[in-house]
């Protein structure tokens, strides 16, 4: 095939902006959009895969299911038969009418959790809410595994996540205010190259470096060195993990205690203080959280934690929280200590300094906030409210009927009949894999659409081969202010279809075919929505004028007005947060009266189940983090060249310190077994120094690949090693960060990888 048929159109996706190298039938290359001066290597790993083995071009069925009907044969463990759209369409839609006729529509789970990709039409969330919808409701998540405990927490004593985000501190009133940023969990810059919706241009780490240049400065506590970007040569304090809080309440206790603590903006903005000084130092339990106090549970220098607290006298600061940090048991606590530390300097919205939620962990989060909204395929009103903490699906999946708390309030769990899942991979991003394993065989139907044969259409009963960004016109305009157009740039393989297309049809044998699509194509809701946006933004160009621009233009700049924390501080009546006392509650009576022992009324050390601490260390003496990968976004696009360039024969790299790796004679480039009680899988040893003895990291996203049901995975999952239970009854957000593990050397014939084979 000669070169010159091939053109560049441009594309988008969560970890930016790209040239499409086309032919209009396959891709070649995906190159940075030339707008990027800092472009992720991400996406440059997505062509490989859209004709990759891996693929799926043709609706196909589980064999037991097709042969016994809804709730017969095993999933996981069963072969797959290709069968027409027509024959596939017909199953799940009478699958549908059957399980709402005989028990309900609560007992379809179209929760569905999951980035999908970017584009404002083809978004498959949207996509799925509407048809569920529409076909008469289905029990939805609430909440997400990104900051479901931030999320409630806030929401109960701070206004809301909504309010921190926009009152985040930004990188250039950092840079320009000189501040101190205490960043517990670190600033990954890997993981400011992605955002939800798309990026038009990376910024988010060029802008952490100016504000470096300009005096800022940078303390990372985080078990791993690499957790900043070297250019800010943050000092490394390397931490336990799961014991943030314990610090932060010895910065607090130093601060008081040297009499430095901000009383008037504690007296005027909060509640509660005089509870939670009782507790500090100690008056309530016999401990005073003194510095001496937390050096023995965080493993940091008391000293150093002194240091700390002092550098802050006189200092614009921010105490920044990760959200891994809340990822784990209690993880409602350190966000809200670290506001209680920003309420106690005073610089709870002052510009530069505060609470900063997040900070870098995404390419939005220290960025200023624009208040653009660009329009959105309407998800059509839920006519049922049944819903879950998202993370609970498996509890929900094996107890129906089950009784949990949330927020306050007891609930019961529906019982589930249908799970039908697009645009997410609930074998990625759960814990525990072997439970979720052994709940998902309790429903009749599982539906998925899919572009890969990976683990979750391994484990559906109804495949359904969809289309991948590249393979459909749309546009993306995510929080990063960018407008990015998505031009097809590849026909889809086989029988494959869009969701818009397969929702359609479902849509049309079900009787709401209209309400649906509202009679129009795809490409005709893709211009409406463009339309629509430009409606409400008239100085973007005309679609025409968008790709003569290059396909990225800045989306205009909307105020959205004095951030809450900052109006809260200019006059707390005036503008009060949406808390009962209109105030930041460091102490919530409304919390208090939940009795929840794992979450108290005021922000508390409650050591993890899993920690270096706890006895069952002494089985499993080392602790597992299992954060974002650096070359994917969570488990997409696994089988593309980039991820895989970065396995170690195959296997998914697990950092581990030369101290652990020694005294078990591991060495670089080993393959490793990881193991616990709940699971065990492969990987590949990267030795070093990088990360804090008794600490090791697997990053999440290798895609699940058990050599035998409930057996050995062969290619490094973390999420068979994590527990599955609530941070709290409060929030019952995830709790992955909080597991140990042991790791030996592999010294068996090491299995094949099986994850990227057809179904
Ligand atoms: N151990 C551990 N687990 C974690 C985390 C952790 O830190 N540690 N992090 C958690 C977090 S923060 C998150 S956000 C989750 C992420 O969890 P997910 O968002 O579920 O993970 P993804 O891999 O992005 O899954 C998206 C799936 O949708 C498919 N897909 C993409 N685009 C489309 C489309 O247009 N149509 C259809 N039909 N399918 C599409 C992809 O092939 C992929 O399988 O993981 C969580 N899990
Ligand atoms: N490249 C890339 N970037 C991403 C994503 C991706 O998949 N790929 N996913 C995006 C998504 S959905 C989200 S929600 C964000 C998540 O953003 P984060 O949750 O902030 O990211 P993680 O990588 O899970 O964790 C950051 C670091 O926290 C440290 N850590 C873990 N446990 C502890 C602890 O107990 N204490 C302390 N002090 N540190 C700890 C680990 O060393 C880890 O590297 O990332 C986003 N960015
Ligand atoms: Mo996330």
């Amino acid at each position: 095939m000669s070169r010159t048929r091939f053109r560049l159109v441009p594309t988008a996706g969560h970890f930016g902006t790209y040239l499409a190298e086309t032919d209009g039938t396959v891709v070649r290359s995906l190159t940075p959009n030339p707008i990027d001066d800092d472009p992720s290597p991400i996406g440059t790993g997505v062509p490989s895969t859209l004709r990759a083995r891996s693929r799926l071009t043709e609706p196909m069925v589980r064999r037991g299911y097709l042969e016994g009907g809804p709730g017969t044969g095993i999933r996981g463990d069963d072969s797959y038969v290709p069968v027409s759209w027509q024959t596939a369409l017909t199953l799940v839609a009478r699958e549908i009418d059957r399980v709402r006729t005989n028990y309900g529509n609560s007992a379809i789970y179209g929760g569905s959790y999951g980035w999908g990709s970017a584009g404002r039409f083809h978004h498959p969330q949207s996509q799925i809410h509407r048809f569920l919808n529409l076909a008469g409701g289905y029990t939805a998540s609430v909440e997400s595994y990104s900051s479901a405990a931030m999320q409630v927490i806030l929401r109960r004593v701070a206004g809301g996540y909504g309010a921190a985000l926009e009152s985040n501190p930004t990188w250039s009133e950092i840079g320009e205010h000189r501040s101190l940023v205490i960043a517990f969990g670190g600033l990954a810059a890997r993981n400011s190259q992605v955002n939800g919706g798309g990026i038009g241009a990376h910024t988010n780490v060029i802008e952490q470096r100016r504000a470096r240049a300009a005096g800022a400065e940078f303390v990372v506590l985080s078990p791993q060195r690499s957790d900043s970007d070297t250019s800010l040569d943050a000092q490394w304090l390397p931490i336990v993990p799961g014991t943030d809080v314990a610090v932060m309440l010895a910065i607090a206790h130093t601060i008081v205690e040297a009499g430095r603590h901000d009383r008037e903006f504690l007296a005027r903005c909060t509640v509660g203080w005089d509870r939670f000084e009782q507790y500090l130092f100690g008056r309530t339990d016999g401990t005073p959280k003194s510095a001496e106090w937390a050096s023995a549970i965080a493993g940091i220098d008391a000293g150093a934690i002194r240091d700390l607290a002092r550098r802050t006298f006189g200092r614009r600061t921010v105490f920044a929280t990760s959200y891994s940090l809340q990822r784990a048991d209690h993880g409602e606590q350190p966000p809200w200590m670290a506001l209680t530390l920003a309420a106690i300097t005073g610089d709870l919205g002052l510009p530069g300094g505060g609470f900063g939620c997040a900070l870098g962990a995404l390419h939005q989060l220290g960025m200023p906030t624009n208040g653009f909204r660009p329009a959105a395929f309407d998800q059509s009103a839920r006519p049922i409210d049944d819903f879950i903490p998202v993370a609970r699906i498996a509890d929900m999946l094996s107890t129906p009927g089950g009784e949990f708390d949330y927020d306050g309030s007891r609930y019961r769990y529906p019982d589930i009949r249908m799970v039908y899942w697009a645009g997410g991979n609930p074998f990625h991003h759960h814990q525990d894999l072997n439970k979720l394993v052994a709940a998902w065989q309790k429903p009749d139907t599982v539906v998925v659409h899919e572009h890969f044969a990976n683990a979750l259409a391994r484990h559906a009963d109804i495949v359904l081969p969809a289309a991948t960004w590249l393979e459909r016109n749309d546009f993306a305009a995510g929080a990063d202010g960018h407008v990015s157009a998505i031009v097809k740039a590849a026909e889809p393989p086989g029988d494959v279809r869009t969701d818009y297309e397969i929702f359609s049809a479902l849509s049309d044998r079900l009787g709401f075919g209209e309400e649906f699509t509202e009679n129009r194509t795809a490409d005709e809701w893709v211009a409406e929505l463009y339309r629509r946006t430009r409606e409400r933004a008239p100085e973007l160009p005309t679609w025409a004028g968008l790709l003569e621009a290059g396909g990225v233009v800045p989306a205009p700049v909307i105020e959205t007005g004095v951030a809450p924390y900052r109006a809260l501080r200019a006059d707390p009546a005036a503008h009060p947060l949406a808390t009962p006392s209109g105030l930041f509650e460091i102490y919530s009576p409304t919390v208090a009266s939940f009795d929840y022992d794992d979450c108290p009324g005021h922000p508390t050390w409650l050591p993890p189940t899993e920690w270096l601490h706890a006895d069952i260390a002494a089985r499993f003496p080392l602790h597992l983090v299992s954060g974002q990968p650096e070359r994917r976004l969570h488990s997409q696009f696994d089988n593309g060249d980039h991820s895989r360039a970065g396995k170690i024969e195959g296997r998914e790299p697990i950092l581990l310190n030369a101290f652990d790796a020694a005294s078990r004679s591991i060495a670089d480039g080993d393959i490793v077994r990881v193991f616990n009680d709940r699971g065990q899988c492969l990987a590949g040893a990267v030795v070093g120094e990088d990360i804090r003895p008794g600490v090791v990291r697997l990053s999440t996203g290798a895609w699940f690949d058990p050599v035998v049901p409930g057996g050995l995975d062969a290619h490094g999952n973390p999420n068979v090693l994590t527990p599955d239970h609530g941070t709290s009854r409060l929030a019952q957000g995830p709790s992955a960060h909080s597991a140990l593990v042991q790791v030996e050397r592999f010294s068996d014939a090491v299995p094949p990888i099986t994850a990227f084979e057809p179904l």
